[in-house]
């Protein structure tokens, strides 16, 4: 590493942290450090590159962060194979304005928050900040159904349907504030979505208490992955960072970087020990069913804050502002990455009844906490007893021996770092390959990296971001690909291609387009025996045409200016990969219609004149003539 790199890091990690005392103390306790080399790496056996038309084998699904989209990526090769729009409006395929998608944006909205977005002109939101995407679980392994990830921006949930890769439900969560950690139940099934609400504020948050921190509360959510609807709710203590749960379904764990319940960086990092709140599943739900709930906006909602009675939760102490929780594959360990403590605190999972039983000691609960380095955020597993822990402000990924740091704890004279290697740079996320499953396999490991500097060319002040493929079958962790994203590469999951199984072409009564097909019926046109009909209702006009390459059904068609249009395209062609789209030129009307789907779109045709429409998505040798126009008659003629 260059002196000019170090220099950097170094101006950065002050910079992160701030001159806070916290910042101080932890950069003077020299724990690890960027310069502490993995020493030269083995050549590893795995292979990363693929040749042209070779397939990978892993899907990764990567969180965008801002974006707001979910991506599916390639693993090994980091090719980029999709973009998922859900919480972000998309140009490409008109999620958020198609009719279809604006239904899943809106549905699962509360009453206040669709009074509050017409206020501001708007139906749906059209940003939002998804961190975690993950997968649905059978047994403690994936099983292919969906796929579950947070909005921290706007307090939602959503659900993308693995057969096809679209987003088909998105739920607000009532009484929680910006949901953050989230994390499918791993047994039975999922089951439960669990969702952590990050930020405190009042629980009846309507402007009748503010700036009375003492009165503000966090809400743990669990959500039927199944309906999509709140299962129950959990008043907790202290704000609410990551989740994970155990291999049994008996509990589900939280971290808390803010037990303080400050307001500000000073209060939110005052004491030494904050906790992770460790909630009883089974008690919860017994709770519930004996009646001992508030119900507040439609959820039952529990009482599991510190000193409350019962046996829903308990709070294990650990240093300080803890940020990942992250189960191991062996069903039994659970790692508590400390952030501003070097440490990761490893819970055993059959060390927490006594804790709830007879009240024993949270702490008793620990096994191991091993010193890693400075920064420890979140960590991953390979199937030989190794875990893999980012060090934040080291900038690397350090590997240790579960059972040696648990030997540490227990007195040994034993050091359970295995290896560290330097990743390029401020590593938050990293996963493996099946990692947070029971059949983690210990081929790959990802580096999620906030930083890129100086790796790629400079595109200017907005730099991307920078993932870092890591080979981890041998000794040595060798870091084998550079990955440049744009925001951001949150958080990803390593999911084996025989788990997942999308379907090439739609089926023709998908529910997606359930709505335009009962329309349909009622205006008397048969979807599946495809005839084109331009039905007039008052000023409502809904047009339904079909495509076949290189052709719309319609050549034109002719509407009054006002009209409110609904454009319904089914697409006929019944091969995979034909999808056609639909833009209407200067009227902001665009989407793509997949083989055997149907879409619509609705519009005001306040412009008059003749304008076209076009097919937008590149079809066939003629796609440039698939186009048609629309003849608008000015009011009065
Ligand atoms: S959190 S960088 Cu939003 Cu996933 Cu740890
Ligand atoms: Cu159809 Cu291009």
């Amino acid at each position: 590493m260059s002196e000019d790199t170090k220099s950097n890091l170094s101006v950065t990690r002050r910079g992160l942290l701030g001159a806070t005392a916290t910042g101080a103390a932890l950069a003077a306790t020299g724990v690890g450090s960027a310069m502490m080399g993995a020493g030269p790496a083995k050549a590893a056996g795995a292979k990363s590159a693929l040749a042209p038309g070779e397939l990978d084998e892993y899907y990764g699904f990567w969180s965008s962060g801002q974006t707001g989209e979910l991506r599916i990526m390639g693993v090994p090769s980091m090719r980029e194979l999709m973009r998922v729009p859900v919480f972000n409006r998309c140009s490409a395929t008109g999620w958020g304005q198609t009719n279809e998608s604006l239904k899943v944006l809106t549905e699962g909205l509360l009453p206040e928050t669709k009074e509050f977005l017409a206020a501001n002109g708007k139906v749906t939101y059209d940003n939002g900040d998804l961190h975690h995407p993950h997968m649905s679980f059978t047994d403690g392994s994936y099983d292919g159904r969906y796929l579950f990830m947070n909005d921290k921006a706007n307090t939602r949930v959503a659900r993308v349907r693995c057969d096809v890769m679209k987003c088909d439900k998105i739920i607000e969560i009532p009484n929680a504030h910006d949901i953050h950690g989230l994390r499918p139940q791993k047994y039975p099934r999922t089951g439960y979505v669990f969702a952590n609400g990050e930020h405190e504020a009042p629980l009846v948050n309507d402007g009748s208490i503010l700036d009375k921190p003492e009165e503000y509360v966090n809400i743990f959510t669990a959500i039927d992955g199944d309906s999509m609807e709140v299962a129950w709710q959990v008043i907790v203590s202290g704000n609410l960072d990551n989740t994970d749960c155990d291999y049994q379904g008996n509990y589900a764990f939280s971290t808390s970087y803010n037990s303080e319940m400050g307001m500000n960086l000073a209060e939110m990092t005052e004491s030494e020990l904050d906790h992770v709140v460790v909630f009883n599943i089974k008690a919860i739900e017994a709770a519930i069913e004996a009646g001992e709930y508030q119900e507040l906006k439609g959820v039952k909602v529990v009482d599991g804050r510190k000193g409350a009675p019962g046996k829903l939760t308990r709070y294990v102490p650990i240093p300080n502002s803890p940020h990942g929780v992250n189960a191991a594959p062996d069903k039994k360990h659970i790692m508590i990455a400390g952030k501003l403590s070097p440490t990761v605190s490893v819970i055993d999972v059959e060390k927490l009844a006594p804790v709830f039983d007879q009240d024993a000691d949270p702490r008793s609960a620990i096994v191991a906490e091993p010193q890693l380095g400075l920064g420890p955020l979140h960590t991953a597993f390979d199937n030989r007893g190794h875990a893999y822990t980012t060090l934040f402000l080291d900038s690397q990924v350090v590997k240790w021996d579960i059972a040696k740091a648990i030997q540490a704890y227990a007195g040994a004279d034993v050091d359970p770092i295995l290896d560290k290697v330097d990743v390029q740079y401020q590593p938050g996320h990293n996963s493996t390959s099946m990692g947070e499953t029971a059949e983690a396999d210990g081929k790959w490991l990802i580096s999620m990296n906030k930083f890129s500097k100086d790796r790629f060319l400079n595109v200017g002040p907005l730099k991307p971001e920078n993932e870092q493929l890591i080979d981890i079958s041998g000794d040595k962790m060798k870091v084998v690909h550079d990955g440049p994203t744009f925001a951001e590469p949150h958080d990803s999951i390593i999911v084996h291609r025989s788990k997942v199984n999308p379907v090439d072409v739609w089926e023709r009564n998908d529910p997606t387009w359930a709505d335009a097909r009962a329309q349909a019926e009622a205006d008397g046109v048969d979807l599946d025996d495809y005839q084109d009909s331009i039905i007039r209702d008052g000023n409502k006009v809904r047009v339904y045409m079909s495509s076949q390459a290189p052709n719309f059904s319609l050549e034109s068609f002719t509407v009054k200016q006002g009209d409110e249009v609904t454009v319904i395209v089914t697409n006929l062609d019944d091969i995979d990969d034909l999808t056609h789209g639909f833009c209407m030129a200067n009227f902001g009307v665009a989407m793509e219609i997949g083989p055997m789907a149907t879409a619509s779109v609705t519009f005001v045709a306040e412009r008059p004149g003749v304008h076209w429409y076009y097919c937008q998505w590149f079809c066939h040798a003629l796609h440039m003539e698939m186009r048609g126009r629309m003849f608008v008659e000015p009011r009065g003629a």
